[in-house]
């Protein structure tokens, strides 16, 4: 008590059904913040990049069979192996832009039928966003999008019990935006509330943790 907390980055995560427009957007509102100024990293999960990551990619492509409960606590081990590097960068004062993180991890496993408190335990004490940006679209909006159908969970049924699921999730951090409006709209939504969000945290909001 007492103490002043320092000025940080803030630690920024767009959640949605696949194809929701998480990626583009998150691209978009990294640049957007590099241009004003702001010291910004993009970052996403699962992070195909290290040993974790490659046993997740394997299973997304259908090239290997994991039961949910591993490949759940897989996706969350790849987030704790990022853990204190993210904890280093916000204390110095980079924003961090993150597409999908905790609550893709749990949507996506209690779809499946895994019980949502189990699903939420291995999650608590990471860091929890400063803001969720949630980009809402229907399912079959998104459906009518792309090339479905190619990685695991790409199935319509399956995101319509995803949507139900994050819809539990949403707590007091989550700003619904909606994600049927033209690009430029809801870039401008994410915008605001991420400006809003940047200058809490460099005001020295203390960093917290997740669920617990
Ligand atoms: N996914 C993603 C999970 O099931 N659990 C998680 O913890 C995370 C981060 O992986 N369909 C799912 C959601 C996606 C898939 O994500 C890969 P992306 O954004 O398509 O690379």
């Amino acid at each position: 008590k007492g103490q002043k907390s320092d000025s940080r980055g803030a630690l920024i995560v767009l959640e949605g059904l696949d194809r929701s427009g998480k990626t583009s957007q998150s691209a978009k509102l990294a640049s957007f913040l590099a241009e004003k100024g702001f010291s910004v990293e993009s970052w996403r999960f699962p992070d195909r990049k290290t040993c974790v990551g490659e046993m997740i990619s394997l299973y997304l492509l259908n090239k290997s069979q994991l039961d949910d409960q591993t490949i759940h606590l897989l996706f969350s081990a790849n987030r704790w192996e990022k853990r204190s590097l993210m904890e280093t960068k916000l204390r110095s004062g980079v924003t961090l832009v993150v597409d999908r993180y905790s609550y893709s991890g749990v949507a996506f496993s209690a779809a499946k039928g895994l019980d949502i408190q189990w699903c939420k335990a291995p999650e608590m004490g990471l860091l929890a966003p400063d803001l969720v940006l949630y980009l809402d679209i229907p399912p079959e909006k998104a459906a009518e999008r792309g090339d479905y159908g190619v990685e695991r969970y790409e199935q319509l049924d399956f995101q319509r019990k995803v949507a139900h699921h994050y819809k539990i999730l949403c707590d007091e951090t989550w700003k619904i935006v909606d994600g049927c409006l033209p690009m430029e709209a809801v870039e401008k939504q994410l915008r605001e509330f991420t400006l809003e969000c940047v200058s809490k945290c460099q005001r020295g909001e203390p960093l917290s943790q997740l669920w617990l």
